[in-house]
């Protein structure tokens, strides 16, 4: 079942006084849908927990209909009503909804003045002269509508990592538990913990390669065989997710997952290693006049070329073979380090659990420690607490924590960085927290100057403890904003901000390609997983992950600190961190 939120309770609704809309149905009927949309968008409570429970008897403007069709989509994730509805359009129609910008009203416009019901309809209007007699349309509105389209074509058959995860963990287990396997993997840009992901590699040491191909291709989940052969095979699951598999002998698969696993710059710059130690390299052995190394292993490999292992994370040609050489590799960070974690949100903003429930689920996780930073007053869409809330949240915790052995939440704030720089709260307020997670929730698009000098006011605060998810973006969906990632990183050292690296599946944000630069400054990284649910505690995995593709070590993270330790940081000036 999809997971149902409020967005996605919102969504449909919205859809549906869109649809009725295009239908041209009564506008009075059109209205109550928008109306509840509205309705549960800023509902002060666990909306989809009450709709769950058909508990939504007296909310008003959520009248009977309304209150069975809410129940349905958040008990089952689906709603009979919406998808008769749909079903009377073309589906390519829908494409339109995801773009970026392009809201219900010219969805409307396009289809009922232009005829236009899919995305290459649109992009073919947006090139000519048509679109432009409609109103609403001027040239920046259409410049906008084709970046976004531009957008589209360039994620198009790319995968969140995070959101193919357990899938190919699946996969992985099952081609693992076949008889006639020894060995197996998944190769390629997912070892090396890429961020997004164009398909997924899998390799099998096998006696019976023709017999696993088959195996594989016979997935219920293949919704079409791309490739079938002896030793391949390629396919496409339902969700659309290109999967290659390779079975190899069990004497080529370290060679196999060596080359499988790439990039293609590290082995480039691997080979021609090993061509100046008179070896040649491939997929399948080593070759050459003089002595041949003995390969049991990957290792192997790279120790018979004079470096040390290197982790999958950092094979992307940015100096691991050099270190791997000096045997200076940086001894990762790993997710059984974290003692606890900062920026995690609950019923009181925008989350699904109450203090209670994520205490619990820290524990169960292990930590020691849960930082809790809902949103502050302007994230208003987030239902931010005002100055009020929070005080009495704080209490909350302290008092929640006198029950606690071994344990402590930790009053935090995810408060907003306005457009000038300046925060949400007062300094008197975000003086009575243990820490605060600063983030920008909204007005992304000032230029770079502005933007980065409105980062800086923030990070210069003596209370702000550490920058939230720095440049915004959500993978393959939202570009970062305009943010000159040089001077940030400078700043966070000469303040003494932490950086986060947000491990919500969609962010992973301060992007991996600069915490190098950021360690080598001594500016310290938080993994905080941003989770809006229990469940949500699992993105530290991501984000342990990411970590170290950016190199990071232990003693790079803060929160691999434990609790004594990390008390003893936060009561210190920034100044002396
Ligand atoms: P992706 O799938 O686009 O997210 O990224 P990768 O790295 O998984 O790329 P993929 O699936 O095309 O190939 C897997 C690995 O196989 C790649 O990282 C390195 C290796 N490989 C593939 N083609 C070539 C090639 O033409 N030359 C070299 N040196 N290696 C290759
Ligand atoms: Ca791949
Ligand atoms: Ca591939
Ligand atoms: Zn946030």
């Amino acid at each position: 079942m999809a997971d149902v939120t409020r967005e996605s309770l919102v969504s449909t609704l919205e859809e549906i006084a869109l649809l009725l809309e295009l239908k041209g149905e009564n506008p009075f009927k059109t209205r109550a849908y928008r109306n509840g949309a509205e309705v549960v968008q800023n509902f002060d409570g666990d909306i989809v927990t009450r709709a769950a429970e058909n508990d939504l008897k007296g909310i008003k403007g959520i009248g009977d209909a309304l209150q069975q069709k809410l129940h349905e989509l958040a008990s089952t994730g689906k709603l009979a009503y919406f998808e008769d509805l749909r079903a009377e359009f073309p589906p390519t129609l829908f494409e339109l909804f995801e773009l970026q910008g392009l809201g219900p009203k010219k969805i409307k416009a396009l289809y009922d003045k232009l005829g236009i019901s899919s995305v290459a309809e649109l992009k073919e209007a947006c090139e000519g002269k048509a679109i432009s007699d409609l109103p609403g349309f001027g040239a920046k509105t259409v410049e906008k509508i084709l970046a976004a389209i531009g957008n589209r074509e360039k994620f198009a058959d790319r995968f969140r990592l995070g959101d193919v995860a357990p899938l190919a963990e699946t996969l992985l287990e099952r081609l693992r538990d076949h008889p006639k396997v020894s060995r197996s993997a998944i190769a390629g840009s997912y070892r090396r913990s890429k961020e997004t992901l164009h398909d997924l590699d899998f390799l099998v040491a096998t006696k019976e390669p023709a017999g696993l191909t088959r195996f594989f291709t016979e997935f219920p989940e293949v919704h079409e065989v791309i490739a079938h052969g002896d030793t391949k095979a390629s396919i496409r699951l339902e969700n659309g997710l290109q999967c290659d598999l390779r079975a190899v002998s069990n004497a080529h698969f370290p060679f196999a997952l060596q080359y499988f696993t790439g990039s293609k710059e590290h082995n480039v710059a691997l080979r021609s290693l090993a061509l100046k130690k008179g070896l040649s390299l491939n997929e399948y052995d080593f070759t050459g006049e003089g002595e041949i190394p003995d390969v049991e292993e990957e290792a192997d490999i790279y120790r018979a070329l004079g470096l040390d292992w290197v982790a999958p994370e950092l094979r992307e040609n940015r100096g691991e073979i050099e270190a791997a050489c000096d045997a200076e590799l940086p001894d990762l960070v790993n997710l059984t380090q974290l003692r606890g974690t900062f920026h995690n949100h609950t019923i009181a903003s925008d989350g699904k659990n109450t203090l209670e429930e994520m205490a619990a689920a820290a524990q169960d996780h292990g930590l020691q420690y849960l930082g809790i930073a809902d949103h502050s007053k302007s994230s208003f869409q987030a239902n931010g607490l005002n100055e009020e809330r929070l005080t009495r949240q704080i209490e909350e915790i302290n008092k929640l924590n006198e029950s606690f052995e071994d344990f402590a939440l930790l009053p935090g704030s995810e408060v907003d960085i306005l457009k000038d720089g300046s925060l949400d709260f007062d300094d008197d307020l975000l003086a009575k927290l243990d820490y605060c997670v600063a983030s920008v929730h909204n007005v992304f698009n000032l230029p770079e100057k502005e933007m980065t000098d409105r980062l800086i006011r923030a990070m210069e605060n003596e209370h702000v403890t550490m920058l939230g998810h720095v440049t915004g973006r959500l993978l393959l969906k939202r570009d970062p904003y305009a943010v000159n990632m040089e001077k940030i990183i400078d700043c966070a050292a000469e303040t003494r901000t932490v950086i986060e690296l947000n491990c919500n599946p969609w962010r992973l944000d301060m992007d991996w390609r600069w915490w190098h630069r950021a360690r080598d400054k001594n500016v310290l990284t938080s993994i905080n997983p941003d989770a809006h649910a229990t469940e949500q505690l699992q993105f530290l995995a991501y984000g342990a992950r990411l970590a170290r593709k950016g190199w990071l070590r232990r003693e790079d993270v803060l929160n691999c600190q434990s609790l004594a330790q990390i008390r003893d940081w936060l009561a210190l000036p920034k100044s002396k961190r």
